[in-house]
């Protein structure tokens, strides 16, 4: 299957640039913005392709605010991201799953109204074994104009409810490297060509499949799902043909690849609460927020299993959220699962 819908080779730098220039009266920050973000995936591009040579693979020795240990590319990304977007003049603060608090805006710098959250490396458990891993952010507007930098202050301005992003993205550091960002008005998709040092449009305003007979979750963690997943898990598995069952199981165990996936092929992929869990694995703020408003710019779906993830108020920066995300379909079926509409007898 080819995605590729554009007969001009179209740089993100201009293809940003021409976005503005649709918007009468942009300031032009947002592109700047964007600009300056590129340029971080770039750099921890470079440093990914050349993580093995580099001897950068490995753990820091250190532990990260959940208690996990950080391997080195973690710290490098997060570094490359602070240090690429915190001296532009545009953001007010930034979150980051490896900074227990806000990081603030130095002193020295100029301030903006925008907030940047991300999760500079995810699929920690994949960098050694190069394994796709990637970075995924949101972006925000603050909502009001404290000068004030406490903490409290700070994360304030950064738990707002998803569907007040007015960017989000990601960058997947695949076979190739991958830009993926949507400013609310469709998804765009862009490759690397690291010989030229550009991303190139590659597949504009992406839409998801409405249905597929594709599912990613992590099933070892099986028997700690509730009964009504269990059924869904059961009845998707079924010899079929007439309803496209069984389903196909993909799962990477990196978030950001695993939804990448389901976004151009279609299907559900989901990180659920368990009995251990209750609230499963995946962070709201920087990894649901900012994948829920892609998949729904694309046409498809993403809830929490009842609630739409976009609505849902952070109370802080690292919580946790269960997450079912993908083909609209898809979704609604394991919904349906779920709220006991749809049962299947497998026992
Ligand atoms: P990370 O941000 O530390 O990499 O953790 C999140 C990752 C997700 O990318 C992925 O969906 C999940 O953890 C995999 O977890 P598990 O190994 O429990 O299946
Ligand atoms: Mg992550």
């Amino acid at each position: 299957m080819s995605f590729f819908n554009s007969s001009r080779f179209i740089t993100l730098e201009h293809y940003i640039s021409s976005e503005k220039d649709k918007h009468p009266g942009a300031t032009g920050e947002f592109t700047y913005l964007l600009h300056d973000l590129a340029l971080a995936i770039r750099i921890i591009s470079r440093e990914v392709r050349r993580a093995g040579l580099n001897d950068i693979i490995g753990m820091a020795g250190d532990t990260n605010v959940h208690g996990e240990q950080v391997k080195k590319l973690d710290v490098y990304a997060n570094e490359v991201i602070i240090q690429s977007m915190d001296h532009g003049g545009h953001l007010c603060v930034m979150a980051s799953e490896e900074n227990e608090h806000p990081i603030p805006i130095p002193d020295k710098f100029d301030k903006g109204k925008y907030i940047l959250v991300f999760d500079p490396l995810d699929g920690s458990s994949n960098i050694d074994i190069n394994v796709t891993i990637g970075t995924i952010f949101g972006l925000y507007k603050r909502t009001d104009d404290s000068s004030d930098t406490d903490m409290d202050t700070l994360t304030k301005q950064i738990i707002q409810p998803g569907y007040k992003q007015v960017a989000a993205g990601y960058a997947l550091y695949g076979s190739s490297t991958v830009f993926v960002y949507t400013t609310g008005q469709g998804v765009n998709m862009f490759t690397y060509d690291p010989t030229i040092g550009e991303f190139i449009l590659f597949h504009e305003n992406v839409k998801i499949p409405k249905k597929a007979s594709y599912y990613s979750v992590n099933e070892g963690y099986y028997n700690f799902y509730s009964d009504e997943l269990k059924q869904y898990l059961q009845y998707i598995k079924q010899d079929k043909a007439e309803k496209d069952l069984p389903y196909k199981l993909r799962y990477i165990a990196t978030g950001v690849a695993d939804f990448h996936r389901t976004l151009l092929y279609g299907g559900l992929f989901m990180y659920p609460s368990d009995s251990r869990s209750p609230n499963g694995k995946l962070r709201l703020v920087y990894e649901a927020n900012p994948l829920a408003f892609l998949a729904e710019q694309a046409g498809g779906r993403a809830t929490d299993g009842v609630n739409r993830i976009l609505d849902i108020k952070p109370t802080n920066i690292h919580q946790r959220v269960p997450l079912f995300i993908g083909s609209k379909e898809n979704v609604l079926e394991v919904e349906s699962f779920l709220k006991g509409d749809l049962k299947f007898d497998y026992k």
